[in-house]
């Protein structure tokens, strides 16, 4: 059957990989599942059409015959759960993998994301200086144990899964910061999820559409 996500138009970072898209797409590379892509501008985010597949006007969304799903953490569950590749066949172990999508997903993202926000959004207001240090130590608690729990190991629990790509998707998002500089371990899980061919077929499609050239 025929899968379709949606990604930005016209990403804010110019399609360096940090749109939520991206993580979809990786997660449909490395199970081998082809897919296309239906670009929309941010208008039409918030039109009935869109709004109809994503209730908050946002991307990405994933349509795959009748079903429509949207939230990258229902999408990944989804491909991972559908297709080998994702999600160890073992069931404690792929319990504790989607564990570490759920950990990434609601609390290491979190305060990477309000870091962020304070940063684009609140540069200009008279707590700015008093309030980017308090919410930069909240995702530092939260590096330090991540580190300590990954120490040496190259993915959270065993092989590559579902709960890794998840989480190498969230760091990615705290590079910009300089912060994941001050944890080496962190720094080369990341590079190393990068250093999949599906996660390089992933950012290669992302970017061209912000560059017009085709990917490769
Ligand atoms: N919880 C949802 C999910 O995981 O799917 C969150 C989806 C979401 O935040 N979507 C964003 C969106 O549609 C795009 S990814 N925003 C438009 C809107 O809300 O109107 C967030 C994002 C956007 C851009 C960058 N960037 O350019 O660096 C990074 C992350």
């Amino acid at each position: 059957m025929t899968i379709t996500i949606t990604a930005f138009e016209r990403s804010p970072d110019g399609g360096q990989g940090l749109a939520r898209d991206t993580r979809v797409r990786w997660a449909l590379e490395e199970v081998g599942q082809p897919y296309g892509v239906r670009l929309v501008s941010f208008r039409a985010m918030k039109e009935p059409a869109h709004m109809k597949l994503h209730p908050f006007g946002q991307i990405p969304t994933y349509e795959e015959g009748d079903l429509a799903l949207f939230e990258t953490g229902a999408i990944v569950l989804h491909i991972a759960g559908r297709h080998a590749g994702l999600l160890p066949v073992e069931a404690d172990a792929r319990a504790r993998a989607t564990a570490w999508m759920f950990a990434a997903l609601n609390t290491v993202e979190p305060p990477i994301v309000e870091r962020e926000t304070v940063e684009l959004l609140e540069s200009d207001k008279p707590w700015y200086e008093e309030r980017l240090p308090l919410v930069e130590q909240r995702v530092r608690d939260r590096l330090d144990q991540l580190s300590d729990r990954l120490g040496d190991a190259d993915w959270l629990d065993g092989g590559f899964s579902a709960g890794d790509l998840m989480m190498v998707s969230v760091l990615l998002r705290s590079r910009a910061s300089g912060i994941l500089d001050d944890y080496p371990n962190l720094a080369a899980y990341v590079a190393r999820g990068e250093a999949r061919p599906a996660y390089g077929r992933a950012f290669d499609a992302q970017l061209a559409v912000f560059t017009g050239q085709p990917p490769g």
